[in-house]
C-alpha cells in the first residue's frame, strides 16, 4: 500500500464501521416504535432485517465516517448518516434483484430475499428501507443545525431518484432494449448515476457534516466521483474475472445480458489502465487535506482491488 495507512489499519477500521453500522441497523429494525409510528408487522421487519443484516461490505456507511472524520465530526452521528446510506442501498439490492429487474437468485451469498420470502414482501421490503433512510437522515442527532440537515437529506434524495441511482438503472434497462430496440449507452453516465451517486453522497456526506469550505466540498466531490467510476469498472472486471464463490453472485451476467460496459468498450487491459488513472485522479483531489486524507487514499485503493 503506498499511502500513509498500513492496509492492517484499514481493513481494521473498515471492519469497526461494519460492526457499529450492523448494531446501529440491528437497534434501527427494532421492534420499538418511533413517536407516530402505528406498528412495525414482523413480516415485513423480519424482511428489511434479512436484507440489510449480515453482509456487506459496508463500503458506504465507511465512506461518510472516513470523510466525517477528516473533520472531526462526532463519530455517532456520521453513522447515522451512513446507516441512512446503507439502507438506500440495500433497498436498491432488493428492489434490483426483483424478476423483473435483474432476477437473480443470490446476493451476498445468499438466496435474494424475493426467493426467501415472495415479490411483494421483497417489494415492501426494499419500500420500507428507502423511506426509513429518509427518517434517519433527518434525524435531530445527526446534526444540532437544521440547516446541515435538510442539506444531507436534500443530496440523500438526488443522490438516490430520478437524477441518480433510480434514473441511472432505468438507463441500464433501457440500454438492455428492455422497451423497445437497445437504446444507445453512455457508460460512464450510466454508471455515474446507478452506483457513483450513492458513493459519491457517502463522501460529500462528510463535508457537509462538517460544514467544510466550499475547496473541501470540491475535493471530496471530485474523490467521490473518481471513486465511484472506480468501483464500478472493478465491478466490471469482476463480471469478467471474478470468482462467483467470492462474490456471492454469479459472474458472466453482463455478457449473458449483451451489456455494455467499461470492459466492453475499453478492453481488459484499457479498464485496467482506466483505474489506475482514477486512483491518481483520488489521490490528487485529496491532497488538500494532507495526512488527513490517508484512509480515503487507502479507500480507493481498496474499492478498484476488490476481489468481491
Ligand atoms: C432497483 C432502484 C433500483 C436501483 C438498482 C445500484 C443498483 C441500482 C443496483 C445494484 C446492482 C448491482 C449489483 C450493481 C453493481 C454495483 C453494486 C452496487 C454492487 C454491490 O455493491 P457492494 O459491492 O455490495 O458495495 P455489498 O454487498 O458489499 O454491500
Amino acid at each position: 500500500m503506498t499511502t500513509g495507512t498500513a492496509l492492517s489499519d484499514f481493513t481494521q477500521r473498515l471492519d469497526q464501521t461494519a460492526e457499529d453500522t450492523e448494531a446501529l441497523l440491528g437497534r434501527l429494525l427494532s421492534d420499538t416504535l418511533l413517536p407516530d409510528e402505528i406498528a412495525r408487522p414482523k413480516r415485513l421487519m423480519d424482511a428489511m432485517r434479512y436484507s440489510s443484516l449480515g453482509g456487506g461490505k459496508r463500503l458506504r456507511p465507511f465512506l461518510v465516517v472516513e470523510s466525517s472524520a477528516v473533520f472531526g465530526v462526532p463519530r455517532d452521528s456520521a453513522l447515522l448518516a451512513g446507516a441512512a446510506l446503507e439502507c438506500i442501498h440495500c433497498y436498491s439490492l432488493i428492489h434490483d434483484d426483483l424478476p423483473a429487474m435483474d432476477n437473480s437468485d443470490l446476493r451476498r451469498g445468499r438466496p435474494t430475499l424475493h426467493k426467501k420470502t415472495d415479490d411483494a414482501t421483497a417489494i415492501l421490503a426494499g419500500d420500507g428501507l428507502l423511506t426509513l433512510a429518509f427518517d434517519i437522515i433527518s434525524r435531530d442527532e445527526i446534526h444540532k443545525d437544521p440547516t446541515v440537515r435538510l442539506l444531507l437529506t436534500r443530496a440523500l434524495a438526488r443522490a438516490s431518484g430520478l437524477g441518480g441511482m433510480v434514473g441511472g438503472q432505468m438507463l441500464d434497462l433501457a440500454g438492455e432494449g428492455r422497451f423497445g430496440d437497445r437504446e444507445p449507452v453512455d457508460v460512464a453516465r450510466l454508471q455515474q448515476m446507478k452506483t457513483g451517486a450513492l458513493l459519491r453522497y457517502g463522501c460529500i456526506a462528510g463535508a457537509i457534516l462538517g460544514q467544510s469550505t466550499s475547496a473541501q466540498y470540491q475535493a471530496l466531490d471530485d474523490y467521490g466521483r473518481a471513486l465511484g467510476e472506480a468501483f464500478q469498472i472493478a465491478d466490471d472486471l469482476l463480471d469478467v474475472e471474478g470468482d462467483a464463490a467470492a462474490l456471492g453472485k454469479q459472474t458472466g451476467q453482463d455478457a449473458a445480458l449483451g451489456k455494455t460496459t467499461f470492459v466492453t468498450q475499453l478492453g481488459i487491459a484499457g479498464a485496467k489502465q482506466r483505474v489506475s488513472d482514477l486512483l491518481a485522479r483520488a489521490d490528487s483531489a485529496l491532497s488538500i487535506f494532507g495526512a488527513k486524507g490517508d484512509v480515503l487514499r487507502a479507500a480507493a485503493r481498496f474499492v478498484a482491488e476488490r476481489k468481491n
